[in-house]
């Protein structure tokens, strides 16, 4: 690793990571700070198939020695991560505020669920409980061991650049597993600093192995073909609902598990009784956090009839007020850009359809700039990528209200009563997340029991979940695979049976077991004297 200054610090010119080596292969690619393209963050290596499979190999190599490691000493690791995190917290915040553009306190948050996933693991070593089982058979008796599954592939957004890598890393390593990440390239600098610091605790070389690179037609690509190959025995995505259909399909035909984190169109609903205040600050903060930038970002806000208007008055209000701009100078803007021009040009999209399908635009005039200036901006608009706050007015099943759109864009939706407000929330084809607000514990209930998603709040936001709870979706949000807490296990796992005869001879299951058969039943009604 080398470095040159830059316009908000060093730029990192650093390699892959592969058996604790820096590998420099593949041509170069360049991170910009996406608050300002003239800030050069880093420069990086794009991998191919031969730099994956040099990866995989080194991973391969260091199965057998961190498998065959005490689990409450791979946990001891994750401890010493999690205070080295906690020690870095502050550097790591500020690196991801320069690199993808969140806002410090954001930032913050995204390395603190890496320390919260890192806490939990770290005594999760001490645990990993399997369990002994009765068996129908005397002198004998039988347990079940969970087992690591071997090579993991990973492949992983920028948006949430430490805390989504965290919940993949630190439960694949705690359990065994060796990995290869391919990491976004949006966000090569925290990836290789992460990794660093999973060094510094005591990971041996080899366990967690880095691959740097694009995704479609670059290294992402070639690394999900090699499932193909048969090279893992697991993979690990978070990504979009497109490429999850891919990797599905090769691990199905691969026979190894894959845990699929795909997208989401998550409805908000407000309903009438609900406090008005609170309810205003969850939609905001679920459609404005991040930028939008959030699988669990707010798709559509479906509101109650009767507060319809009001709603939408204050809302606008809210929105129009919202602070934005480069987060590295002004600490208290509501997001800063977009973290990278797919995204941006992705999220330009849907106006053509808002307008071709005739939704009313209330707020929003696509990308700020100079000519187009937003109100409340802070800094140069044109240094970077950033989206006006964007309200629309709109009907069911219009293509907005169906496709996600990763982006500061919301969507007001009028209807009539909960059932009504249940069919519309679930009128897309995603799953993730979902927040109903009201004080009506039957309306709540009847939410909880018809929404189709992952996740449910009940008068909080879509966004914002908790680093120990099941993180995952239904429907093209995922394949049911559940990351965080202890459901994560069941991913980076298979379960063990183990049968101890000790009786010393051969005794048969099924065939030798001790039925006891039952007596001749007894004529109850003749007993009762009460005939035929
Ligand atoms: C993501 O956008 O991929 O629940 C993850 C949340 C965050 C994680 C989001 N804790 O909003």
């Amino acid at each position: 690793m080398k470095t040159e200054p830059s316009k908000y610090g060093n730029a990192v010119v650093a390699g892959h990571l592969i058996g604790g080596e820096e590998v420099f292969e593949g041509p170069e690619f360049e991170d910009r700070n996406p608050s300002d393209f003239e800030d050069l963050v880093g420069i990086f290596p794009e991998g191919n198939e031969a730099t994956l499979k040099k990866a995989i190999a080194a991973a391969r190599a260091a199965f057998p020695e961190w498998s065959s490691t005490p689990a409450p000493i791979r946990g001891g690791v994750l401890f010493n991560l999690a205070k080295i995190l906690e020690r870095e917290k502050e550097t790591l915040a500020r690196l991801m505020v320069r690199e993808v553009g969140k806002t410090l306190k954001e930032a913050r948050g995204d390395v603190q669920e890496a320390i919260d996933t890192a806490v939990f693991f770290a005594s999760e070593g001490r645990r990993l409980y399997g369990q002994t089982v009765p068996s129908e058979m005397r002198d004998k008796d039988l347990f079940t061991f969970r087992r690591p599954l071997g090579v993991v592939g990973m492949i992983t957004a920028g948006n949430f650049p430490i805390a989504v890598p965290s919940w993949k890393l630190i439960p694949a390593v705690l359990t065994g597993n060796t990995v290869v990440w391919k990491p976004s390239d949006d966000s090569p600098v925290l990836s290789f600093v992460f990794v660093k610091l999973f060094e510094e605790a005591g990971l041996p070389p080899g366990v967690i192995n880095v691959v740097f690179g694009g995704g479609k037609g670059s290294t992402g690509e070639a690394m999900v073909n090699l499932i193909d190959e048969g090279l893992f025995d697991k993979f690990a995505f978070t990504g979009s609902t497109r490429v999850g259909r891919i990797i599905g399909e090769k691990a199905g035909r691969a026979l190894i598990k894959a845990t699929l984190e795909l997208g989401g169109k998550n409805p908000l609903v407000v309903m009438r009784d609900a406090d008005l205040e609170n309810a205003l600050h969850g939609a905001w903060w679920s459609t404005f956090a991040t930028g939008g930038q959030r699988c669990t970002s707010a798709g559509n806000i479906i509101v109650d009839a009767p507060i319809y208007e009001e709603f939408k008055r204050r809302f606008l209000e809210m929105a129009s007020e919202t602070k934005i701009g480069n987060p590295l100078l002004y600490e208290d803007v509501t997001y800063g850009p977009f973290i990278n021009e797919r995204l941006f040009r992705r999220w330009l999209e849907h106006y053509d359809w808002g307008e071709r399908e005739g939704a009313t635009l209330l707020l929003g005039k696509k990308r700020i700039t100079k000519e187009n200036p937003y109100p409340h901006f802070f800094g140069d608009p044109e240094a970077g990528l950033y989206g006006w706050p964007t309200v629309w007015e709109v009907r069911r099943g219009m293509t907005q209200t169906r496709e996600e759109i990763f982006g500061p864009t919301i969507n007001l939706i009028k209807v009539d009563g909960i059932e009504e407000a249940i069919e519309a929330a679930n009128d897309h084809p995603y799953g993730l997340s979902s927040a109903i607000y009201t004080n009506n514990r039957l309306w709540a209930y009847r939410f909880r029991r018809g929404i189709q998603a992952g996740m449910v709040n009940i008068n909080n936001t879509t966004v914002g979940a908790e680093a120990h709870m099941p993180f995952g979706g239904v429907r093209a949000s995922g394949n049911g695979a559940r990351e965080s807490g202890i459901w994560v296990l069941e991913e980076y796992t298979v379960w063990q049976a183990v049968n101890d005869e000790y009786s010393g001879k051969l005794q048969l299951a099924q065939m030798d077991t001790e039925y006891v058969a039952p007596k001749s039943p007894t004529d109850w009604r003749a007993t009762l004297g009460l005939g035929a």
